[in-house]
């Protein structure tokens, strides 16, 4: 497949757009085999075939790097709840929040899991997602568990898309366990991680460190269980409040350390020296109206990547627009136009661990999204508006 007469944004490095005025990208199979001024085309590629996409912009197809679309039920009651005063904190305690998806979850069949979560995945496939992260996490129990991991990966097999799963077995402590984080840890989640890995379920391993969830010294098990296995991890740190989950995702050379409202400098610094992905989630910060906006700023400064992601879930960010994530990044954090485009394909790439996607070179999976517009900035700049013309799957369209 030979593209011509492209604008092109290549993003293979972080200062610019990379943008070709006269491009073209010939494919071979599911990769990238040469990119550049369509005047420098090499004699072997010049063909009669080549699709005239008529100055369209061509970008790396779109990664969400952090979402959990496999759940059961809604959440649309808490909502309502939340808007007649009580908190997202609260609602937790009291025993709705994660736990109620997890009731939901644990009652749904395999079947209705995956039909529910396709409607989500389609939604963001028609905004040219290639490549998503699902995270189980509302089972809480061994075969829930599985069964949500099994579901994500029906959905890769339902669908032209590459599904990335993270264990998230450490996301709440489920009601046979209150006041025993540490037993479900050890008896629960520890135990099921290694069992999801045995049936090749498993891409990584994330954990939430959080007040209402679990504590660093709890995360640092699960993560040496990961480790144990040879799986990379991840972490949900900072969202609500500052209790060392960024620290602690550094210390174990993370991939990434995701929501980081309450981040400082310091803890920039140090997932900059273990080269963790920053995986920022404004649909969340949007939808609990938070206040406390991440640290963009020590970011940029320390140069720690930042990426973009739904975090779409029935609770903190019922989102599946990767194209409003980004309008979202630049106008509740003032992340650039730049920032929010490589924060959903270069960086999204990085923080899954998968360096040949995310960027326009050789050598790199065909995943491309072609545009109706003439510059990246037009991406993030509009809202509810989807610009996509068409998306290439590992060369296919
Ligand atoms: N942080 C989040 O934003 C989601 N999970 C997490 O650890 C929220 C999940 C939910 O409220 O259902
Ligand atoms: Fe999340």
């Amino acid at each position: 497949m030979i593209l011509t007469n492209a604008t092109i944004a290549i993003l293979t490095d972080d200062a610019s757009f990379g943008l070709i005025a006269d491009g073209t990208i010939a494919i071979e199979g599911d990769r990238i085999v040469w990119v550049g001024a369509s005047k420098d085309l090499p004699t072997q590629y010049q063909s009669d075939a080549a699709q005239d996409v008529e100055q369209r912009l061509v970008t790396p197809a779109l990664i969400d790097c952090h979402s959990h679309v496999v759940f059961g039920g809604n959440r649309a009651a808490e909502f309502e709840q939340r808007l007649n005063g009580v908190s997202y904190e609260e609602v937790a305690k009291a025993g709705g929040g994660i736990v109620s998806t997890v009731t939901a979850t644990r009652m749904a069949t395999e079947d209705d899991l995956l039909k529910d979560a396709l409607t989500r995945v389609d939604a963001m496939i028609a905004e040219g997602v290639t490549l998503l992260e699902v995270k189980s996490g509302y089972g809480l129990d061994r075969d829930t568990e599985l069964k949500m991991l099994r579901v994500a990966r029906a959905i890769a097999a339902c669908r032209p898309i590459r599904v990335h799963t993270s264990f998230l077995g450490a996301h709440a402590v489920p009601p046979e366990y209150t006041g025993r984080p540490d037993a479900y840890i050890d008896e629960v989640c520890i135990p099921t991680l290694q069992a999801a890995h045995a049936e090749g379920l498993v891409d990584a391993v994330d954990g939430f460190c959080e007040g209402i969830a679990f504590d660093a010294a709890q995360i640092a098990r699960v993560f040496d269980a990961a480790r144990a296995l040879g799986l990379p991890v991840k972490l949900h740190a900072e969202q609500l409040s500052n209790i060392g989950g960024a620290q602690l995702a550094a210390r174990y050379g993370a991939l990434s350390a995701d929501h980081l409202e309450y981040a400082n400098d310091a803890d920039a610094a140090a997932l900059a020296q273990a080269g963790t992905v920053a995986v920022i989630l404004p649909g969340a910060f949007y939808t609990l109206r938070e206040t406390q906006a991440p640290p963009i700023a020590a970011f940029r400064k320390h140069r720690v990547p930042m990426a973009l992601a739904t975090d779409c879930n029935p609770g903190s960010s019922p989102l599946a627009s990767l194209l409003l994530t980004m309008n979202m990044g630049c106008t509740l954090f003032r992340m650039t136009p730049l920032e929010a485009l490589l924060g959903v394909t270069r960086h999204a790439a990085q923080a899954l661990g998968q360096a040949d996607r995310g960027t326009i070179r050789p050598g790199a999976f065909a995943d491309l999204c072609i545009w109706d517009a003439a510059h990246p900035a037009e991406l993030s700049y509009r809202i509810g508006f989807n610009p996509l013309h068409s998306r290439i799957f590992q060369g296919a369209q």
